[in-house]
């Protein structure tokens, strides 16, 4: 059995946490005959955890771009060497909140690093690995920066912080990926009501699973 990599994107509050919950519900109410593992970038690993709080707290020292950049890349290249890898060598499927697509719309197109060193640090740290299929939850900028103040309990992280015009920039790079990798980002309107995107996600996955429960079923037989 063959592993498969999912990954949930979009700019800050785009509904990909509450969704990749939803669908790990749902898979494995369903029996989907797989085991799952749910996990997001950065913070998946215990050192991860420790890069997290560096990458999102706020600060007076201000993190340099092209440091901002490498940690990302470092989280990513232990999430994967201790989580991802081992998964997906085992047969699973793993749900990932947020991976390369984040590096190259945040640090890229949001920070406007120059794409050849946001390529190396991305493949630094994936050694070629991609996603098998990613949800671009798309949302308007204005209506997620709306969700994330609702939110209870919720504080600004350093990112959210960079303000409306860093949001706008990165959704414009999730758009220019999408429409460079058709066949693995799908886009996914996620201005609709929580239930509605669901019901969007599931049609998306749906023939995909089954496309790749079969091509295990042949490679079995
Ligand atoms: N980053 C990450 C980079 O810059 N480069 C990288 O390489 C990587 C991997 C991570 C930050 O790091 C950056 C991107 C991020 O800024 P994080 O805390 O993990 O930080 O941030 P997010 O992933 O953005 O998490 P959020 O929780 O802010 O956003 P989500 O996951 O998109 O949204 P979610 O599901 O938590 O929903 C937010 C709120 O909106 C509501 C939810 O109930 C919740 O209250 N909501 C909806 N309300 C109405 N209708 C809907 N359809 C709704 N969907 C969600």
């Amino acid at each position: 059995m063959q592993g498969r990599l999912i990954t949930f994107e979009g700019i800050d509050g785009a509904g990909k946490t509450t969704q990749l919950q939803w669908v790990r519900s749902w898979l494995a109410d369903a029996g989907w005959a797989r085991s799952l593992v749910a996990t997001r970038e950065p913070g998946g690993t215990g050192i991860g955890r420790h890069l997290r709080s560096v990458l999102l707290q706020v600060n007076d020292e201000v993190l340099d771009d092209r440091a901002e950049l490498l940690l990302y890349a470092a989280d990513r290249a232990q999430h994967i060497a201790q989580v991802i890898e081992p998964a997906l060598a085992e047969g699973q499927w793993v749900l990932c909140d947020r991976f390369t697509d984040s590096t190259f719309a945040y640090q890229g197109f949001g920070r406007g690093l120059e794409m050849g060193l946001v390529e190396q640090s991305v493949r630094m740290a994936t050694q070629g690995l991609q996603p098998d299929l990613t949800l671009w939850f798309d949302v308007d900028p204005e209506m997620a920066a709306k969700r994330r103040q609702d939110r209870a309990g919720g504080g600004t992280d350093r990112l959210e912080a960079a303000g409306l015009a860093f949001q706008k920039r990165t959704r414009q790079g999730f758009q220019e990926l999408a429409t460079q990798f058709p066949g693995r980002i799908v886009q996914v309107d996620g201005n609709q009501e929580l239930e509605a995107v669901f019901v969007i996600v599931k049609e998306i996955l749906e023939p995909r699973l089954k496309q790749w429960l079969s091509e295990d079923l042949m490679e079995v037989s």
